[in-house]
C-alpha cells in the first residue's frame, strides 16, 4: 500500500494524471492514493475489493476501459478507452453527523451530489457549460455525457463512488440505442462551438485545446481536484453549501418531469431538493411527494 501511496510502479497515463493534481499528495484526501488498470470488469468492483483490504478514504481507482461497467438499477454502462472511468473510496463512518444520520440513504443522495458537481465543475475547467439532471446523470444540451453511482457496503463503512464520464471517443463505440442520446465532452465542445461561431462569435480554437488522452487526462485530474475540494467543504460546513450548489446546476428545478418508480409512472412539478438529496414533486392533486434517488427513472419534459 506504501508503494501505492508514493504512486511508485504506477503506469505512465495515471502518473501523468497524478502529475497534474494540485499541491502536495499528502494534503490531500480525494486521490493521495491513485490506482490505474488498463482493464477491469467495473472500477466499483475494485474499489470495492480495496475498501476490504483496509485501503483509505479517497482512494482512487481508475480505468481505460471497463469489460461489465454497471449503472443504477443493474443497467449497463459502455466504457470504451477515451472515456473516464474512475471509483473513489469513501468512509462515511468518520464523518458520522457531517451529512446528517448517517444512513445510506442520506450519504447516498448528498454524495450524488458531490460526484455530479465536482464533475461539472470540472468540465467548466475546458470550456464546457454541463448541467445536472437529478440524481446522477451529467448532460450537455438534452444527451448524457455521463454519470455517477453511489454503491455502499452492506454495513455502510464505506461507500464507492463511481463517476463515468464520455471524454473523446466515436459514439459508434455506443451501442446503436445509445448513441443518440449519448455525447462525448470533445463533441459537444466541437458543437459549442459551431453555436458560438453562428451566433457571430469569433468561435476560434486557440490550438491550445487538449484532446484524446490529454483531455481524459487534464479532466480526471480536474474532476479528483474539485471533489477534494467539496469533500473538505462538506466535512467543515456540513452538507446545505453543497446542495445549494447542486440545485443551481440542476436541470429539473421548475420543470416538469415524468417519474417512473417500478411499473408506476406519473408526472409532477420538480420544486426543490431536500438536505438529504431527495426531490420534492408536486403532484397533479397539489400533494408534494418525495422522491428518493435509487429506485426511479426521471424524464424531463420539454
Ligand atoms: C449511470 O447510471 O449513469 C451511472 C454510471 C456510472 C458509471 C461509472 S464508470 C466507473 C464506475 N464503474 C462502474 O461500473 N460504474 C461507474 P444510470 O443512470 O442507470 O444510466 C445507465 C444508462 O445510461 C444505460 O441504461 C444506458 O441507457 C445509458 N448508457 C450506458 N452507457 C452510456 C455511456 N457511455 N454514455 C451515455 N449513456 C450511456
Amino acid at each position: 500500500m506504501l508503494r501505492t501511496a508514493l504512486g511508485l510502479g504506477l503506469p505512465d497515463w495515471v502518473q501523468d494524471i497524478r502529475g497534474r493534481l494540485e499541491g502536495s499528495p499528502l494534503l490531500r484526501r480525494i486521490g493521495r492514493v491513485l490506482m490505474g488498470h488498463d482493464c477491469v470488469s467495473s472500477t466499483n468492483d475494485v474499489a470495492r475489493d480495496l475498501a476490504l483490504s483496509g485501503y483509505p478514504e479517497g482512494t482512487v481507482v481508475l480505468a481505460r476501459q471497463q469489460t461489465a461497467g454497471r449503472g443504477r438499477l443493474g443497467r449497463r454502462w459502455v466504457s470504451p478507452v477515451g472515456g473516464i472511468w474512475m471509483s473513489v473510496l469513501l468512509r462515511p463512518s468518520s464523518g458520522v453527523g457531517v451529512w446528517g444520520a448517517g444512513s445510506s440513504q442520506v450519504a447516498g443522495g448528498v454524495l450524488l451530489a458531490l460526484g455530479s458537481l465536482a464533475t461539472v465543475q470540472a468540465l467548466a475547467q475546458v470550456g464546457l457549460e454541463a448541467g445536472i439532471k437529478w440524481p446522477n446523470d451529467v448532460y450537455w444540451q438534452g444527451r448524457k455525457l455521463g454519470g455517477i453511482l453511489a454503491e455502499a457496503a452492506a454495513d455502510f463503512s464505506s461507500v464507492v463512488l463511481g463517476m463515468g464520464l464520455n471524454v473523446d471517443f466515436p459514439l459508434s463505440a455506443l451501442p446503436p440505442a445509445e448513441q443518440g442520446a449519448a455525447i462525448t465532452v470533445q463533441e459537444a465542445l466541437r458543437w459549442q462551438l459551431r453555436m458560438q461561431r453562428d451566433r457571430g462569435g469569433s468561435g476560434r480554437i486557440d490550438g491550445g485545446q487538449p484532446e484524446g488522452e490529454s483531455l481524459v487526462a487534464a479532466l480526471t485530474a480536474a474532476i479528483i481536484d474539485r471533489m477534494d475540494d467539496l469533500y473538505a467543504r462538506l466535512k467543515a460546513e456540513g452538507a446545505e453549501p453543497l446542495l445549494d450548489r447542486w440545485r443551481e446546476e440542476s436541470l429539473v428545478l421548475g420543470k416538469k418531469v415524468l417519474i417512473r418508480q417500478g411499473e408506476h409512472c406519473w408526472e409532477g412539478m420538480a420544486e426543490d431538493i431536500d438536505r438529504e438529496g431527495a426531490l420534492l414533486v408536486r403532484g397533479d392533486e397539489g400533494d408534494l411527494v418525495r422522491v428518493v434517488a435509487g429506485d426511479v427513472s426521471l424524464r424531463v419534459e420539454g
